[in-house]
């Protein structure tokens, strides 16, 4: 193999040589791959099962012996080690295949959402030069393939795409599978394994690269944090690529465990409720969003719940008063998760007072986590000061992909991680989370920058400039809300501005909930837009309310 197929992780920020060493002497950081993980519990638990997806039951054995025949078939279509590809499957069984047979080979998935659309596809495949894209058609769902295909129109690496289901003209992904074929070497523990999406505050995409032995620890150490073991069966609800259900500890941290996961084909109440009472689900993770409308539906469900041990809620904040809920209504114990695909993962301890679990998002999950919080001033914040949060430790990275310019403000010279988070610590080291520094939406665990979206209203002919906030809601957390002056001689129309940015391929959760046009934005002392004033005007609510807006929209 060409050694520069692995000349981009030179882009990709590593940790000073000393506090490697110190990692690897530790044994924090061990030489093992994903797929040496699986390879490893093939042979310790056989036929136990790991998967299971709809009917289907999926032993370890045979998710390995898969995994090794799609290895076969990727390799064939000329896939090697260091090669990135776009990833973007709904939940299903055959991601984890994928996701392991990539392992195998060293290729690279960037990770997208199922969210995503031509824009942010295309940033990821250009950004990265992929190969290929490896995409699912449901039959009545959103065109995917014809999304792939668009993308490659556009990007000419983009050699191939690979569709699951009915993939009309694309390669199909069943005919991957190539048992006969051999294999070449993998890849090494400190390489790249696969590249989680930041929520973003500027415009361009960042990557973020987890590596083989670092996101392993990350889930040995969530593994621990959330008692998981062989009996473990975990739901996965969330979109699988995501950080929280993948590797905290997620679907991955329960194949760790040598558990069985349960695929979640959507989050609705009465599908998952479902899958619970059948395949007696002990644990899974929500979205607060998500886990407000499971509360409401079990009261009038009452469905039979009673193999739940644990439900895991993170994403965005889980406020105490629905927190205390979930116990006495759910009759399972709540663990309150606060992460980012950028490292660091926090949570509340199984054996913390319920109201420690109500009231804090938990402790860091590594006793070599290196937290600070600092002030407005500069300085480090006392116990129970607010400050932005920063993190560095042996699964936190030291900077985004091929971004030094960003990177030199999103890392400290230090090299901790600011997270843009406002945080406080309590005398026992839990984290509060205050609030947010950095300009983003975080509308129901989807996190949105702002940037984005006023750069693409600002490129419509009838807006002169744009603000977008967040708008506090009683379920999202968040919805997104986007002020517009008018360009001179026009009306601005929140329906047509809504579709602009959907016909310029922004995926659909970053398309403002509403839109108002406003003659003129407050302004700070400097003359910026003062979106403070802005959010407080949403929060006096002299707005109308979401829905009605729409509804006058629609008439
Ligand atoms: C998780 O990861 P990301 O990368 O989608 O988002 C990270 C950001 C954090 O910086 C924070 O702003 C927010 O999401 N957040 C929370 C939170 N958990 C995440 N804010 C308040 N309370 C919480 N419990 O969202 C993520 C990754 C791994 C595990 C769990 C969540």
């Amino acid at each position: 193999m060409a050694d520069h197929a692995l000349d981009w992780q030179a882009r990709c920020p590593f940790w000073p040589r000393d506090v490697a060493d110190r990692y690897r002497e530790a044994g924090i950081w061990r030489y093992e791959t994903f797929f040496d993980l699986l390879a490893r519990q093939a042979g310790r638990l056989g036929r136990r099962i790991a998967l299971i997806d709809g009917a289907r039951q999926i032993g370890y054995d045979r998710l390995h012996c898969d995994a090794l025949a799609l290895a076969g078939g990727l390799s064939a279509l000329g896939l090697v080690r260091g090669d990135r590809v776009v990833v973007q499957f709904p939940n299903c069984g055959e991601f984890v295949t994928l996701f392991f047979a990539l392992c195998r080979l060293g290729v690279v998935p960037v990770l997208a959402l199922p969210g995503h659309r031509d824009l942010e596809l295309g940033q990821f495949a250009d950004f990265t030069g992929a190969r290929a894209i490896l995409t699912a058609q449901e039959p009545k769902g959103y065109d995917m393939v014809a999304l792939a295909r668009r993308v490659q129109e556009r990007v000419p690496s983009v050699r191939h795409v690979v569709a699951l289901g009915d993939g009309r003209d694309a390669t199909p992904f069943d005919s991957l599978f190539r048992p006969d074929l051999p294999l070449p070497a993998g890849p090494n523990a400190e390489d790249v394994a696969c590249f989680q999406i930041s929520g973003g505050t500027t415009g361009v995409p960042k990557l973020i690269p987890r590596r083989h032995m670092e996101y392993l620890y990350n889930i040995r150490m969530a593994v621990a944090a959330s008692g998981l073991d062989g009996d473990t069966r975990y739901l996965c609800v969330l979109p699988m690529m995501h950080n929280f259900p993948m590797a905290c500890p997620g679907f991955l941290g329960t194949l760790w465990a040598g558990g069985t996961v349960v695929v979640a084909p959507e989050p609705e109440a009465g599908i998952c409720f479902d899958l619970i009472a059948r395949h007696r689900v002990t644990m899974t993770a929500l979205v607060p969003p998500l886990a407000l409308l499971w509360l409401d539906a079990q009261a009038g469900l009452g469905a039979d719940l009673s193999s739940l041990q644990l439900l895991q809620v993170g994403g965005a904040k889980l406020n105490p008063s629905s927190a205390r809920r979930i116990r006495p209504e759910l009759g399972c114990q709540l663990q309150q998760v606060f992460g980012m695909a950028e490292g660091l993962v926090c949570f509340t301890a199984l054996t913390d007072s319920e109201e420690r679990i109500v009231n804090t998002q938990g402790r860091p999950m590594s006793p070599w986590d290196e937290l600070r919080i600092i002030r407005p001033d500069g300085r480090e914040a006392a116990i129970g000061e607010p400050g932005e949060l920063q993190v560095r430790g042996p699964y936190t990275i030291r900077g985004y992909y091929d971004m030094a310019g960003h990177n030199a403000q999103a890392f400290t010279a230090d090299g901790f991680y600011r997270s843009g988070d406002i945080a406080r610590r309590d005398a026992d080291g839990a984290i509060i989370v205050e609030g947010r520094a950095k300009d983003q939406v975080n509308r129901g665990g989807e996190k949105i920058g702002v940037d984005e979206v006023e750069d693409l209203l600002v490129a419509h002919a009838s807006v002169l400039d744009a603000a977008v906030v967040g708008r506090p809601d009683a379920l999202m957390g968040e919805r997104l809300c986007a002020f517009v002056l008018a360009a001179p001689g026009t009306t601005p129309r929140p329906g047509a501005l809504r579709r602009h940015l959907a016909e310029a391929g922004l995926a659909a959760f970053k398309i403002p909930d509403e839109v108002i046009v406003l003659d003129r934005f407050p302004q700070t002392g400097v003359g910026k837009v003062n979106k403070r004033q802005l959010r407080e005007q949403l929060r006096e609510a002299h707005f109308p309310d979401p829905v009605a807006a729409r509804q006058e929209e629609s008439a």
